[in-house]
């Protein structure tokens, strides 16, 4: 993944990513996952380094699951449902939250399904809304009915501070890199339900699994 956070962000990327994740079997591919998050990431480093402590954390998840997928049970983690058939089977989750595997697949992945969740809620005011609206307002809300809930104190300090530093929506939109305004609508329009189904697959995958709270 060299260098790949500073190239030019595209939408479309994103939302190739993101349609690349499922299987016919409605699997979730881990690599295009992640290839959906360095895209994000890159969105992130363009607004500039306000967010770089966000931005950071991200990168560090990616790389947490790249090394996963590059290792020598790189094929274990080919799907989400195949990574945690293979950690629960071997013991490698942090179920009793004892402390140990702090880094496993499970729990790295978790973090940014939490963080999809704010996504989709994000894409879904951002595409709905209009030309004088507040793009600071709009993450704000969608913070607070997500990734908030999983985050400390401090940590939801700084993200509410960075919130202040968005630009406006036309900036924003232009940053997208897909055209128009109504372009814009028309991706977010297409991204959202594939966010949301991914999402959706996740989530139940994780509840059925027990694996929701892991530390
Ligand atoms: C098309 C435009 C969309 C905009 C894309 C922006 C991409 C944002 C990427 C956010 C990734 C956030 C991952 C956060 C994972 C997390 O919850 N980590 C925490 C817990 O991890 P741990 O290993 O300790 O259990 C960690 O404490 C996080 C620290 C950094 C702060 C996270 C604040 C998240 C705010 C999310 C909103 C981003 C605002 C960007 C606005 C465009």
């Amino acid at each position: 993944m060299a260098g790949s956070e500073n190239q030019k962000f595209c939408l479309q990327e994103v939302l190739d990513s993101f349609q690349l994740c499922l299987s016919p079997n409605k699997e979730v591919y881990v690599e295009h996952y992640v290839a959906g998050w360095r895209g994000l990431v890159k969105f992130l480093n363009s607004l500039g380094s306000v967010f770089g402590f966000i931005s950071k954390d991200a990168v560090s998840k990616i790389q947490i699951l790249v090394n996963f997928l590059n290792s020598e049970n790189g094929s274990q983690y080919a799907t989400v449902q195949s990574m945690v058939k293979f950690e629960l089977d071997n013991k490698l989750v942090d179920v009793d939250k004892k402390g140990i595997c702090p880094e496993s697949g499970c729990r790295t992945l978790l973090r940014l399904h939490r963080a999809l969740r704010w996504l989709e809620l994000f894409l879904e005011c951002l595409r709905t809304s209009k030309e004088d609206d507040k793009t600071s307002v709009m993450c704000r809300e969608a913070y607070n009915e997500s990734l908030a809930q999983h985050h400390p104190w401090v940590v939801r300090k700084a993200a509410g501070m960075a919130f202040f530093a968005l630009p406006g929506r036309p900036t924003f939109f232009e940053v997208m890199n897909v055209g128009p305004p109504e372009q814009v609508v028309a991706i977010l329009g297409k991204a959202v339900p594939l966010i949301s189904e991914v999402y959706l697959i996740t989530e139940e995958l994780y509840l059925k699994h027990n694996l929701l709270d892991l530390p």
